[in-house]
């Protein structure tokens, strides 16, 4: 079965998302799409052979269209996986799922209410093959049980919109939901560092931020954040487990000698870094909705990471240790 998908949004991700359905993905083709800017919409739905709807919620009620990829902005983004709950279609939801955990908290009712999971929420890192390693080699107890993770988040340059609390929840939530999946452990406490601020930022801006979080069993796992390091887009990520430590690979990249130097390129954006794994997450998604099983981050995960984005922010202003008020995850998530 061919996968008859809408995307709402045809922005940067979006149309990088519908590039890929059309050119790299099996199963799936992209039938509609809409954007606010209706030009824009009608010149990707004319290249890619789709038809451009005037709007997100004639798009999830076009019976042609089985499921849909949300890819609007942000604050956007709860109310088309609400449309899509109510129409019963999957959805898959660029991050954030929204941006209050309360708006989460409407879409997580809405799905159980619906009875079957129809939720995927766009926390990439997930199906990195470099994370999946990691993540195999926790599972697989090859260091112990962990204790510590260290992760590093940069960027070479943040614009002018981009504020403080962005550091958690446009940037830091990557590593939120990659900590509690790593760890298959909530985090309860948090506290948020601010060093000296860099020169080559925007003057409203506190960069770079150190995130410490506190896990269930009492793991610890600090998250820098430094959105204008200038020089790349470098992710990093250590466990430090009892019994070794396992950490991702640098991304693979020619290293050069030569004229007494060894020197090797650093990436310098998220789509160059993790472009395959974008590749994996919409092809299993896909392959997912073809075969009516749910797959990938749900509703919840995009729940929690938002309780967890709340704390941080909060704990950011206070400047004191937080704690993270986690509900209990109902049975339909298990
Ligand atoms: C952006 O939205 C992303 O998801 C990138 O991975 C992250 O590095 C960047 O800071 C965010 O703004």
């Amino acid at each position: 079965m061919t996968v008859n998908i809408g995307v709402i949004g045809t922005g940067s991700i979006g149309s990088d998302h519908i590039r890929r359905i059309g050119e790299k993905c099996r199963g799936g083709r992209v039938v509609a799409v809409s954007d606010l800017d209706q030009e824009r919409a009608a010149a990707i739905a004319a290249r890619v052979d789709a038809k451009a709807f005037p709007s997100g919620a004639e798009l999830i009620a076009n019976a042609e269209v089985d499921a849909v990829l949300v890819a609007s902005l942000a604050p956007t983004h709860a109310e088309y996986v609400l449309g899509c709950l109510a129409a019963g279609k999957p959805v898959f939801s660029e991050k954030p799922l929204a941006t209050t955990a309360a708006d989460c908290e409407r879409v997580v009712a809405a799905e159980q209410a619906a009875g079957r999971r129809l939720v995927q929420v766009g926390f990439m890192r997930r199906f990195d093959s470099d994370y999946r390693q990691l993540k195999a080699a926790l599972d697989g107890g090859e260091i112990g049980d962990p204790l510590m993770i260290h992760c590093v988040h940069r960027n070479p340059f943040a614009v002018e919109s981009y504020h403080s609390e962005m550091a958690t929840t446009d940037t830091a939530i990557h590593e939120i939901d990659a900590i509690r999946w790593l760890l298959d452990e909530e985090l309860t406490s948090v506290q948020v560092l601010t060093p000296r601020k860099t020169s080559r930022r925007h003057a409203h801006l506190q960069d770079p931020q150190i995130m410490l979080y506190a896990s269930d069993s009492g793991v610890r796992a600090d998250v820098e954040v430094f959105v204008n390091c200038q020089y790349g887009y470098d992710i990093q990520c250590e466990a430090v487990g009892e019994t070794g430590t396992a950490r991702l690979p640098d991304p693979a990249r020619l290293s050069v000698r030569s004229q007494a130097r060894e020197t090797r390129a650093v990436p310098q954006t998220w789509q160059e870094r993790f472009t395959t794994a974008f590749d994996v997450e919409i092809q299993e998604w896909i392959d997912a909705v073809a075969e009516d099983r749910t797959s990938g981050p749900s509703a919840w995960d995009g729940y929690a990471a938002a309780v967890i984005a709340d704390a941080t922010v909060k704990a950011l202003h206070s400047g004191g240790i937080e704690s993270i008020p986690m509900p209990a995850r109902p049975g339909f998530y298990d």
